[in-house]
C-alpha cells in the first residue's frame, strides 16, 4: 500500500476537528468545560481537545442507543449489512486520512495504521455478509414445532484500547450492529481521535443512536457505562487488570461480557524448518508489529538447540537493520511507543532483565528521533531468558523479544503452556506431524503454522486462560451479540 509522504506529513489536511464532544445521535454534543488534549505521540504537537464525558453524556448516549434500538432490531439484516458495506467503503474513501490520524495520534508508523484500517474495512465486509447467514433452526415436534431463534441484546457498552484503534472500533461495532443491538464505544484517552471521525462516517450512513461514541478516561466515562444500568452487554479490550474489573461489574448486574485481554505468547521453531531467513522475518514481524504492543505478539521465542546459532545470528543482524524513525516517514521499521508512561515502562522491563540475569543480545536503549523528541523510541531488543524470568512471563507491550532454547519436545510444550495468558502461538515446522501434535497440546486460542498474524477474515480470534472470555472475528462472535430464544408451537391446546 502507497501513501505518499506529503499526504503523510501534513495534518491540516486530514480533516480533522479542533474539538471533539461526544458523538450520540448522529451528532458531536459541544465540548463542556472537561476535556482532555490530543497530543502528536512523536512531535507533542497539540491536535485537538476531545471532550472528556462522565456519567451525564454516558447516560445521553445510552439514552440514545435505548431508544434506537427497538427499530434498529427491527430493520431486516440485509439492510443491516448495506449499511455496514457502505461504512466499509466509507473508511475505505477516507483510508489515507484516517492512517494519517492514527500515525500521528498513537505514533504508529503510517503504513501499519494503514493495514489496520484495511483490517477493519474487511471487518464491516464480513459482518455484512454474517447479517444475513446468522440464522437460528427449527424442527417438527409431535403436534408442532419448535424453534430457536437468534435475537440481539439490546444496548452494548463496549470499551477499546489504544493499540490499534481502527481494528478495535472495527472488532466491536461491526459483530454488535450486525446482530441487531445498538452501541456506546468508549474509546481509549490516548486514541480517541480516529474512532470520533468514524462517528462522522457513520453520522451519513447510520439512523442516529445505533452507534454512539463517548470519549473519556477509564475511571470516568468506562466505568459509567461499565456499571450503567441501560446497558444489556458489555465487551471489553485491554489490560487483563481491568478486564476483572469489568468482568466483576457484568456480573452483579448479570449481564454477559466478553473480554480480549492481554497475551504473551509463544512463538516456536523447530529444528527441521524451511526457510530459515522467512521464519527470521515472521517472528521479527510477530514480535514488532504495532511496535511490541500488541496482545497477539510472538513475545516467547522458543528456538531449538540444533538451530540456535545460526537462527539467532540471523535474528540478531535483523534486529540490526531495523530503521528506528518518525511514524509519518515511509523509511521507518519501527516508531515510537505510544507515551512516556509505556516508555518508562518497557525501559523498567529491559532493567529487570537484566538484573535477573537475562542475556541482552541486541538493543535495550532509549533512541532520540530529531524533531520527535516528545516521542518515546526504543531500539528492538532481544534477550536470551528462561521461561521463569518476569520479561518471559509478563506482558511488556513494547519491542522487547524473549528467547528461549529448547530441545525436549514435552518441557517446551510445557514451558509454553506454563504463562497465565493463552491468546496465541506459532509454529514453524516443515512436519505436518510436529505441527499438529503441537498445535493440540498448546493453550492458546490461536495457532499459526508457519506463519504469525495469520488472521483472514472468519478466525475465531480469542483468549484461553487469562487472555480473555469469547470469540471475535468470526461468526460465532454473532452468538455472543444475541439471545438464543426459543419458542415452541403446538397446533392445538393438548388435553391435560
Ligand atoms: O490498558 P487499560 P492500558 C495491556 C498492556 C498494557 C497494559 C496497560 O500490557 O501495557 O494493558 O495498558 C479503559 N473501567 N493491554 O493502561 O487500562 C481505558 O480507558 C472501565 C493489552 O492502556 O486496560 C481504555 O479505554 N474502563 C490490550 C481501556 O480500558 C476502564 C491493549 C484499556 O485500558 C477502566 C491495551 C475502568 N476502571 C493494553 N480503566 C490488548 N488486549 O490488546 C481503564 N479503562
Amino acid at each position: 500500500m502507497s501513501i505518499e509522504t506529503e499526504e503523510t506529513t501534513r495534518i491540516s489536511d486530514s480533516g480533522i476537528s479542533r474539538s471533539y464532544g461526544a458523538f450520540i445521535n448522529n451528532e458531536f454534543i459541544p465540548i463542556g468545560d472537561t476535556s482532555f488534549p490530543a497530543f502528536d505521540a512523536g512531535t507533542g504537537e497539540h491536535l485537538a481537545d476531545v471532550a472528556r464525558c462522565g456519567a451525564a453524556e454516558v447516560d445521553q448516549a445510552v439514552e440514545a442507543a435505548r431508544a434506537a434500538f427497538p427499530a434498529w432490531k427491527a430493520v431486516a439484516a440485509e439492510e443491516r449489512a448495506g449499511l455496514l458495506l457502505k461504512l466499509a467503503d466509507a473508511v475505505e474513501a477516507n483510508l489515507s486520512r484516517l492512517a494519517l490520524i492514527d500515525a500521528r495520534d498513537i505514533g504508529r508508523k503510517v503504513g501499519e495504521t494503514a493495514l489496520d484500517h484495511q483490517f477493519a474495512i474487511n471487518q464491516y465486509r464480513y459482518f455484512a455478509a454474517a447479517a444475513v447467514t446468522h440464522e437460528g433452526w427449527g424442527r417438527s415436534i409431535p403436534n408442532g414445532y419448535l424453534i430457536a431463534k437468534r435475537e440481539p441484546y439490546g444496548v452494548c457498552g463496549q470499551i477499546i484500547p489504544w493499540n490499534v484503534p481502527a481494528i478495535m472500533a472495527a472488532f466491536k461495532i461491526a459483530p454488535a450492529v450486525a446482530a441487531g443491538n445498538t452501541v456506546v464505544l468508549k474509546p481509549d484517552e490516548n486514541a480517541s481521535l480516529s474512532t470520533l471521525e468514524l462517528g462522522k462516517l457513520i453520522a451519513e450512513i447510520f439512523p442516529p443512536g445505533v452507534i454512539n461514541i463517548v470519549p473519556g478516561l477509564g475511571e470516568e466515562a468506562g466505568a459509567a457505562l461499565t456499571s450503567h444500568p441501560g446497558v444489556n452487554k458489555l465487551a471489553f479490550t485491554g489490560s487483563s487488570e481491568v478486564g476483572r474489573i469489568i468482568s466483576i461489574a457484568g456480573s452483579q448486574r448479570l449481564i454477559p461480557v466478553s473480554l480480549e485481554l492481554g497475551g504473551k505468547s509463544p512463538n516456536i521453531v523447530f529444528p527441521d524448518t524451511d526457510k530459515l531467513d522467512a521464519v527470521v522475518d515472521n517472528a521479527s514481524f510477530a514480535a514488532l508489529y504495532c511496535n511490541g504492543q500488541s496482545c497477539l505478539a510472538g513475545t516467547r521465542l522458543f528456538v531449538h538447540d540444533d538451530i540456535y546459532d545460526e537462527f539467532m545470528g540471523k535474528m540478531v543482524a535483523a534486529f540490526k537493520r531495523i530503521s528506528v524513525g518518525a511514524a509519518t516517514e515511509e523509511s521507518t521499521t519501527l516508531s515510537g511507543l505510544i507515551s512516556e508512561e509505556q516508555g518508562i515502562r518497557v525501559l523498567g522491563y529491559i532493567e529487570k532483565g537484566l538484573a535477573e540475569g537475562a542475556k541482552l543480545l541486541t538493543g535495550g536503549k532509549r533512541v532520540t528521533v530529531p524533531g520527535h523528541e516528545h516521542g518515546y523510541f526504543i531500539e528492538p531488543t532481544i534477550f536470551e531468558a528462561t521461561n521463569d524470568m518476569a520479561i518471559a512471563q509478563e506482558e511488556i507491550f513494547g519491542p522487547v523479544l524473549t528467547v528461549i532454547r529448547w530441545n525436549d519436545f514435552d518441557q517446551m510444550i510445557e514451558e509454553a503452556n506454563d504463562i497465565r495468558y493463552g491468546l496465541a502461538a506459532g509454529v514453524y515446522t516443515s512436519n505436518l506431524k510436529n505441527a499438529m501434535a503441537t498445535a493440540d497440546r498448546l493453550e492458546a486460542g490461536s495457532v499459526w503454522i508457519n506463519s504469525y498474524f495469520n488472521l483472514a477474515s472468519g478466525s475465531p480470534f480469542g483468549g484461553f486462560k487469562e487472555s480473555g472470555i469469547g470469540s471475535e472475528y468470526c461468526h460465532e462472535t454473532l452468538n455472543m451479540y444475541t439471545h438464543l430464544k426459543s419458542i415452541t408451537v403446538q397446533n392445538e391446546p393438548s388435553e391435560a
